[in-house]
């Protein structure tokens, strides 16, 4: 049996889940997690809250609470949310657990005897006023590459740069010039690598090719070596005698949490988790502002510990999502938070809108409200919804449910069979490379020919090709059913049960929707509107919100 571990970014414990964070990285996951399950690939879909960093014990700090009472409060609150969207995690832990700080430790230590860890005396802002080192977030300044203003000194948001060093620094606190202390860190060679590094963005042919390029650009520019370590007590302590009151950065021990959550989750379930990890194919989903991160300093951590856990085979990179065409923004109130939605839409709306509109690249994707609701009245409920509703329906009203028996097929009906055959055949490529919104978009398209076709048949009329309409017909549904499954797992259950079809639709087999399955004389279930429609005044209302 195929393997497969999927895992998302992890979200910071740092505040709500919402419409930017699931489209690009968490609800692609889950699509292609459902996927892989339905298609007989033992697979597991694995997060966790990222629970270190500055930003979080800037905000706890004031919050008047304990770091640990924080992230424990979000790590909660954003698994809920994430699992009222139907993102089905097998297992969301947190990068704070005590599994991945023995983890990240010991990877400090394997590092360091492979000689990829050494210790260098540097110069670090210091906050006469807070009285602190100001590492990362605690400093805000101009990028020394672009020279975007108001960058934070760990990231440059406009270039996706790691600054070496930020221009004209202030501290983020207090807003004054820092003052610069002398103190000790540990680097990581991140130069060591630069080998291994293009060897593995040549040969894996999964990646997507536009970001390989501008990764092996930086490359060519010249790597920096990556400062581990941070004057603070919030993070996983560096395990040495002489680092007392240091802790690693956050980047170096979130992605280990990939790793230490799997091991946690498999090694439980009585598997051989590192075995499982390295005959699986590994899959971390992403959003294009941590491609450095996740192309550059993890997989030369998992190459500086001798290949221990194997480097991923996809980092699926989607881009961000614009809100009305505008950058999404929390302070300035534009911003749709996920419970927020789900509290007046079905998360199975949200999620066709976002899969129909999230491309598998780089590019920016815009939700828009009137784009919303015409799509979903127009695509899920008039096309799907309504030829699911037609079909069973009918079978209702005029065969007391019960599916006919067939005669002889026409040309219609046998070319209606055959977009049954071909149907798995020509979605399964689609999903394996990562091409979601245009297998949605089959399915829209197979939806939308069974809607001729019925239309086409009139069996209302109660001619001679009746029976065999309704056959082919309610036969289509349980394919949809199930191809529908990634994308609509709560709805495709409830066609599933309309269908009158035992077990649930998440245990059949993906191409199995290519199988006339449903024979003459199935009794169908109950069947009732699977959709609401989206009122206009609605959508008003809804977009008056914003900025507000
Ligand atoms: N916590 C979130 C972000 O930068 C960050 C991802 C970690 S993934 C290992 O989008
Ligand atoms: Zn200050």
């Amino acid at each position: 049996m195929k393997r497969a571990i999927i895992t998302s970014a992890l979200p910071y414990a740092n505040g709500e889940i919402h419409l930017g964070h699931v489209a690009s990285t968490y609800l692609p996951a889950d699509i292609t997690t459902r996927f892989l399950k339905l298609n007989g690939t033992e697979a597991y879909y694995f997060c966790a809250s990222d629970d270190f960093g500055t930003p979080i014990l800037i905000q706890s700090e004031k919050e008047n609470k304990t770091p640990e009472e924080y992230v424990k409060i979000w790590n909660k609150r954003d698994h809920e949310d994430f699992t009222s969207f139907g993102i089905g995690f097998d297992f969301f832990y947190r990068t704070s657990s005590p599994e991945n700080v023995i983890f990240v430790q010991d990877v400090f230590k394997k590092l360091q005897a492979n000689g990829h860890i050494y210790e260098k005396e540097i110069i670090q802002f210091y906050c006469t006023i807070d009285k602190k080192f100001l590492p990362d977030r605690y400093v805000l300044g101009r990028c020394p590459y672009c020279k975007a203003e108001d960058q934070y000194s760990d990231l440059c948001e406009k270039c996706g740069r790691v600054p070496e060093e930020i221009e004209d620094p202030k501290c983020s606190i207090c807003k004054n010039p820092p003052t610069k202390e002398k103190t000790r860190h540990y680097f990581f060679k991140l130069t060591n690598f630069v080998n291994e590094l293009n060897q593995w963005l040549e040969s894996d042919s999964y990646l997507q090719r536009d970001v390989k390029k501008y990764v092996q650009n930086w490359i060519k520019e010249g790597l920096v070596d990556w400062d581990i370590t941070r004057d603070m007590n919030w993070g996983v302590p560096i395990p040495l005698d002489g680092a007392k009151g240091q802790v690693f950065y956050g980047w170096f021990d979130n992605h280990l949490a990939y790793i230490s959550t799997a091991l946690k989750f498999l090694d439980e379930k009585g598997l051989d988790g590192k075995q499982f990890w390295n005959s699986a194919d590994i899959y971390h989903f992403i959003g294009k502002d941590i491609v450095y991160h996740h192309y550059l300093f993890l997989p030369a951590m998992r190459i500086g510990i001798g290949n221990e856990f194997k480097l991923p085979d996809y980092i699926p990179t989607r881009g961000h999502l614009m809100l009305q065409s505008k950058k999404i923004s929390k302070s300035r109130n534009w911003y749709i938070g996920l419970k927020d939605f789900l509290g007046v839409y079905p998360a199975d709306y949200l999620r066709f809108y976002l899969a129909l509109i999230t491309p598998y690249s780089q590019d920016d994707l815009n939700f828009d409200w009137e784009e919303f609701a015409s799509r979903i009245n127009s695509e899920l409920i008039g096309n799907i919804g309504n030829f699911i509703n037609r079909a069973l329906g009918f079978t209702h009203k005029s065969m007391a449910g019960v599916v006919p028996s067939v005669t002889e097929f026409d040309s219609s009906d046998k070319e209606a069979q055959e977009k049954i055959n071909n149907f798995s055949g020509e979605l399964t490529p689609l999903m394996e490379n990562n091409s979601l919104d245009k297998a949605l978009k089959k399915i829209i398209e197979f939806s939308a020919h069974f809607n001729q076709y019925f239309q086409k048949k009139e069996p209302w009329k109660g001619g001679a090709g009746s029976g065999n309409c309704v056959f082919v017909s309610v036969n289509a549904v349980r394919s949809l059913a199930i191809s529908l499954y990634p994308f609509l797992p709560e709805s495709s259950q409830k066609i599933w049960e309309q269908l009158g079809m035992a077990g649930s639709v998440s245990e059949q087999i993906w191409s199995s929707m290519s199988e006339i399955k449903i024979p003459e004389g199935h009794k169908i279930g109950a069947a009732s509107p699977l959709f609401k429609k989206i009122e206009a005044s609605d959508i008003e209302a809804n977009k008056a919100k914003l900025g507000k």
